[in-house]
């Protein structure tokens, strides 16, 4: 048996999460194509009869602009030591850039193997992979680097390997029905966040947490779930209300479809918003929302 931890690497959109929700074969990450989805460390676990990989859902690399992307940041750092193996994902769709190669460069120099997931090639010309590929060649990237697809499924099987073969011999850190560290509350707050990223445009999302306040289930099996959607400006709070209530009220519903997928379960959800001007610069709400923490 093999078994350890990777931390999974990238620039922000660059696939991360996608690739582990398809690698672990539940939803364990919420995934959008805006940047910043992911804010915290999210375990997701693969187990097989050989070998159990322990990922490590990172929110990826930034430039530091307020306190959430420190903290976020921070998370990235912090996640990619202690870790068996590093999985730097790259998005092959928008090309190999200099900086790529560096962060490659910094990553491996930490000391635990390395390899790269060369990813999206499902909506690249064929053509234009090996172009791209050299560029790493050429900027001295010496990692294996495997090209895939998480949307068609391709050279899953391959990746997977290659990463188990990087991880030590020993016992499975999980049992091996557990797919995610985080819990179904912290799942049902990521679901209704992802479904504004969905439906607002960036500035809206950006500025928003999701703070469950009650997740219980009564005794016929339905979820209570209440919880606050947090934006930072009066104007927000309007944006994401909408004209009677429209807006809020799809984004709940669609929330609150996908919580009942995921929990197998009837879900009754109270939606409330709440302004807390510029929270995303305050490490007192920070803390509060649960910013940082794990
Ligand atoms: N076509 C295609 N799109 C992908 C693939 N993997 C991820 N995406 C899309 O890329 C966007 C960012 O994905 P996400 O997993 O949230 O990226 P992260 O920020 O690195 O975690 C989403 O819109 C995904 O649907 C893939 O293999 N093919
Ligand atoms: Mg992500």
């Amino acid at each position: 048996m093999r078994s350890g931890t990777v931390a999974v690497i990238g620039r922000a959109n660059a696939g991360k999460s996608t690739l582990i929700n398809v690698l672990v074969g539940e939803k364990v990450a919420i995934v959008s194509p805006k940047p910043q989805t992911t804010r915290d460390r999210i375990l997701g676990i693969l187990t097989r009869e050989t070998h159990q990989i322990v990922f490590v859902d990172t929110p990826g690399i930034y430039r530091q602009r307020n306190a959430l992307t420190d903290v976020m940041m921070k998370t990235t750092e912090t996640a990619s030591r202690d870790v068996d193996a590093i999985l730097f994902v790259l998005d092959g769709h928008e090309g190999v850039r200099e900086e790529d190669a560096e962060l490659i460069g910094k990553y491996a120099s930490l000391g635990v193997p390395l390899l790269v997931a060369f990813t999206k090639i499902d909506i690249m010309p064929k053509g234009n992979i090996p172009a791209e590929l050299k560029k790493l060649a050429d900027a001295g990237v010496e990692a294996d680097i495997y090209p895939v697809s998480a949307r068609k499924g391709t050279n899953l099987r391959k990746l997977e390997e290659g990463i188990a073969a990087m991880l030590p011999e020993g016992d499975t850190l999980f049992s091996e029905d557990v797919v995610s560290d985080r819990s179904e509350k912290f799942m049902v707050a990521e679901l209704m966040r992802e479904k504004i990223l969905l439906k607002y445009d960036q500035e809206i999302p950006h500025g928003v947490a999701v703070v469950v306040n009650t997740f219980e289930r009564g005794e016929n099996g339905t979820y209570e779930v209440n919880l606050d959607i947090v934006c930072e400006k009066p104007n927000h709070k309007a944006i994401l209300i909408g004209k009677q209530g429209r807006a809020l009220k799809e984004v709940a519903s669609f929330a609150r479809m996908d919580m009942e997928k995921f929990l197998g379960a009837k879900v009754f959800l109270t939606v409330y918003v709440k302004v807390r001007e510029d929270w995303r610069d305050s490490t007192r709400f920070l803390k509060e929302f649960g910013y940082g923490e794990e």
